[in-house]
């Protein structure tokens, strides 16, 4: 631990140079270092804990033998990309405010930093990314080095091992570090997880050099042999075990490696540094390492939001907050479930983020968790439903991106009953672009049979889940991070008739049609344009984006002369744009006020409030738009349905 009169080394690096500039005997100082500043800081901001203090050392290592921004380092999903950030001048006052506004990205992004030589938040792009990048170098004739860090879960991934098949075809020089804890946000699931552990406990390769390492170490052999004898252990590995499955694949595997040993690390990159083949380092290494709290509960860890760090205990929610959409969603599935057979849970690796934890408790054999493969949880639904089941798949609304095909192919066009419970739904402030749900209602508007919808509360989840469940097509159910509305859900779910909305207040002036999120504040909304201004605003939960509730709509078109579309989503091929086109399908030239996020990429911040705010979305400048649009067609009278 570093005093108050002792500088911390920490502070002394500004460059990648400076960490190669250290001794190596200072580096295990520099290591408590970082961890304690990620601690520190993630104690207080929330971050990826348990990913970044695992790679710590294994961070420092490639600093000492590569040299970013030259080399290019690849991180896969670039959330355990913090000590990277550390080492590469994003420390000090922009790191403490890391995943709020003005600080660092939780993430990595080539627009914070040149060291940052590609952008992530999603799982399984690294390899792929990391081959393109050392094609291109091979193409130019240049000699950087380019290194992928990928975690066991990346191996889950249908682009991983894409990738992997495509390595010796396209490179003859790549590093891929198979960052290995077991751990993906849960226990690592899957044939592959089996393998990496069988592979890093094999007992002939290990027992053996184990031995020959106490051998060697109780010679107390010179620098010089004990080289020797690291390179012959390289060399005869193959003799003692089968050749692993990433030799088949082409690439030369180094392994199993602890991922804590500074001089283990070291000098098996500086082979691989120099390899002229493509080279697998299998790096071990313990997620959380360094807080025991995170070693003891690696999924909690994962991802935590602010805790005490020293006990560990998350900071808990003000009393009287109503439980996450997700836990509803859960409870409630794990009910339905219990009550018909059929039903049965999938979760692409996030048992815990998609609340379905409660329900892989109780329901066990109705629960499958399939590794990060979203692509593949799609396809898996699919196939269940063809046999008579009811799946449901709960994937967040930025992930499922990655099923989209199957969705259209395979679901859709064949009109099977699969349900889609997207969390995360809207904003993710602290994750930011990569991890906001914005983009769910236009992907999923244009596709034939889909049925598309957001409840405003969390007895309507529990309504649409019943409605979904006995719908003989695919559905979709979008709701957003964070706490429910807070009411009681009823015994009985009720079943909604498929596009129909519901009129929460009726109004002469302005209609409000605000989408599942969106509709308390167009009840607030509503409610001070009456009372400062006079005006009768009506309020509709349109509960579906897809499909509209058209009758309704022409309706109130043909007797108001204002419509307000309120949506968490992007304007572009929303729910506002679906409104304007059933509206002009009947030639209905109603005007119309479309709320909702601009066409481009929201970044990260403190709260969904700030980033509202910076979008022109807080509510007092709702308020001043919709007031706006109302006096200019008052200027400029237009007939309501003209
Ligand atoms: C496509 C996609 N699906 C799900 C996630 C959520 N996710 C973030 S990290 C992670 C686990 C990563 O495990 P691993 O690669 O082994 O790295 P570790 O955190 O264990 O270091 C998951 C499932 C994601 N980022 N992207």
């Amino acid at each position: 631990m570093t005093t108050a009169e002792t500088p911390r080394l920490l502070d002394s690096i500004r460059s990648p140079a400076d960490v190669k500039a250290l001794p190596a005997a200072d580096l295990p100082r520099l290591a408590q270092e970082i961890r304690d500043e990620i601690i520190a800081v993630t104690a207080q901001r929330g971050g990826h804990v348990g990913p970044n203090l695992g790679v710590v050392e294994l961070t420092l290592a490639l600093h000492r033998v590569f040299s970013t921004p030259e080399d290019q380092f690849v991180f896969d999903v670039a959330h355990q990309g913090y000590v990277h950030k550390l080492l590469t001048g994003r420390g000090g006052k922009f790191f403490r405010g890391l995943r709020h506004s003005g600080g660092a990205s939780g993430f990595l992004a080539r627009d914070e930093s040149p060291h940052d030589s590609f952008g992530a938040g999603h799982a399984g792009t690294a390899l792929s990314a990391a081959l393109g990048m050392a094609a291109a170098r091979d193409l130019r004739g240049s000699g950087e080095h380019v290194v992928a860090v990928c975690g066991d879960a990346a191996f889950t991934c249908g682009i991983t091992m894409e990738a992997l098949n495509n390595v010796v075809g396209s490179t003859k020089r790549l590093v891929v570090i198979l960052n290995d804890n077991e751990w993906s946000i849960a226990k690592n699931v899957g044939a592959m997880a089996h393998y990496l552990n069988r592979l890093s406990t094999s007992t002939t390769y290990n027992k053996i050099h184990r031995r020959l390492d106490a051998f060697f170490k109780s010679f107390a052999v010179g620098v010089g042999l004990n080289r020797l004898y690291v390179k012959w252990k390289r060399e005869t590995k193959d003799f003692f075990v089968e050749s692993s499955l990433f030799e088949k694949y082409g690439l030369r595997y180094l392994g199993p490696i602890d991922g804590h040993n500074l001089e283990e690390l070291t000098k098996n990159l500086e082979f691989a540094r120099q390899c002229e083949t493509p080279i697998l380092l299998h790096v071990l290494t313990k997620k959380g390492r360094g807080l025991d709290a995170a070693v003891q509960s690696p999924e909690k860890f994962h991802g935590a939001g602010p805790y005490d760090p020293v006990s560990g205990d998350s900071l808990r929610a003000p009393p009287g907050t109503p439980p996450a959409w997700q836990e509803v969603f859960g409870r409630t599935l794990a009910r339905m479930a219990r009550a018909d057979a059929r039903i049965v849970g999938i979760t692409a690796a996030m048992p815990s983020g998609t609340g379905l934890t409660h329900f892989a408790q109780t329901c066990p054999r109705q629960f499958f968790d399939v590794g990060i493969a979203e692509e593949h949880a799609v396809l898996f639904a699919a196939g269940l439903a063809t046999k008579g089941f009811r799946p449901v798949v709960a994937i967040y609304s930025t992930f499922l991106q990655r099923g989209y095909d199957p969705i259209i192919h395979d679901v859709a066009l064949q009109n099977l009953p699969v349900t889609f419970c997207m969390d995360r739904a809207g904003l993710s402030p602290n994750d930011g672009a990569t991890h906001h749900g914005l983009f769910d209602l236009a992907y999923l508007r244009c596709v034939p049979n889909a049925v598309v919808m957001q409840p405003k509360d969390e007895d309507e989840l529990a309504d649409m889940m019943h409605t979904s469940l006995r719908h003989d097509g695919p559905a979709f159910i979008r709701y957003p991070r964070g706490p429910a509305a807070g009411v009681k859900i009823k015994e009985q779910p009720a079943a909604i008739p498929i596009g129909q909305a519901e009129v929460l207040r009726e109004g002469s002036n302005i209609m409000l049609w605000a989408l599942g999120s969106m509709v308390p504040d167009a009840l607030r909304l509503a409610a001070q344009l009456e009372a400062e201004e006079n005006l009768s605003v009506g309020v509709v939960n349109a509960r579906f984006a897809k499909p509209l509730d058209r009758a309704l709509l022409l309706s109130h078109a043909a007797c108001v002369p204002l419509l307000v579309t309120l949506e968490d989503h992007v304007l572009a091929g929303g729910f506002g744009s679906a409104v304007l086109e059933a509206l002009q399908d009947a030639e209905c030239s109603t005007a119309v006020e479309r709320i909702g996020w601009p066409d481009q990429f929201v970044p990260h911040g403190s709260d969904a409030a700030i980033l509202r705010a910076a979008h022109g979305l807080a509510p007092d400048a709702i308020h001043r738009r919709v007031l706006a649009r109302w006096h200019s067609l008052r200027a400029a009278p237009v007939e309501a349905g003209a």
